[in-house]
């Protein structure tokens, strides 16, 4: 049994909409890129998973989601969120996230020169769990370009970025920008992104349910 509150969520109802078949549509329609500068982008694909509902109670469920400790100055502290990787040779826990890899690999061919390989996936409980500032510069991403590409399922939050150095942001009075990750919507931040930007997923005070976060990235990136 996976998260334990997984089939009372699934059968909340905001979510549902069990008559139609999950599909993934094609990732150019509705695609905007966004030139944040420094060499970074965003494309973000609004409703690329259409009746994604499946797939969220899915993986709520069968995930072996992991509670993790981390080491913080001089206290150790729970990781606010849940999370599983699964590494190149793994089997995914859902065929359609097979489906979805081979989709971005095959659209993102031409400028990646790899396939998508891994799947991190975090479950976010509520609210209170989050992720802070950090840039994946794990392997090929530390010195040259790379592309994290993450679809969203369940609640919406928010994707935040700021420059790396605290810099301004080109063309923009805002500490950082903000990109709305909804259900069924692709987010890939590419480019020099994680080398020169920050990433984060702020927690909120509204009330709010669950949300799983899928990042695919090539070999050896975290
Ligand atoms: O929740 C997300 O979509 C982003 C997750 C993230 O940045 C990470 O796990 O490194």
């Amino acid at each position: 049994m996976g998260y334990r509150g997984a089939m009372d969520l699934s059968l909340q109802g905001s979510l549902l909409d069990l008559t139609d078949a999950m599909t993934l549509r094609d990732v150019r329609t509705g695609l905007t890129r966004h030139h944040l500068g420094h060499g970074a982008w965003v494309d973000v694909r609004p409703g690329w998973l259409a009746a994604g509902d499946e797939l969220f109670t899915a993986l709520l469920r069968d995930v072996p989601w992991h509670a993790e400790r981390r080491q913080m100055y001089d206290s150790v502290v729970d990781v606010p969120r849940l999370t599983k990787f699964y590494g190149a040779d793994e089997p995914l826990p859902h065929p359609m996230l097979v489906e979805a890899r081979e989709a971005l690999s095959r659209h993102y061919a031409p400028e990646l020169g790899e396939p998508f390989v891994t799947a991190g996936l975090c479950l976010y409980r509520d609210g209170r769990d989050s992720v802070a500032w950090h840039g994946d510069r794990i392997g090929r991403s530390r010195d040259s370009d790379t592309m994290i590409a993450i679809l969203s399922l369940g609640s919406a939050r928010t994707l935040a970025l700021r420059p790396r150095d605290g810099g301004a942001i080109p063309g923009s009075t805002t500490k950082s920008l903000r990109y709305p990750l909804g259900h069924g919507d692709l987010v890939v931040m590419g480019g020099s992104c994680q080398r020169t930007w920050d990433h984060a997923v702020p927690k909120s005070s509204e009330p709010m349910g669950p949300r799983i976060s899928v990042q695919f990235r090539v070999a050896g990136v975290r």
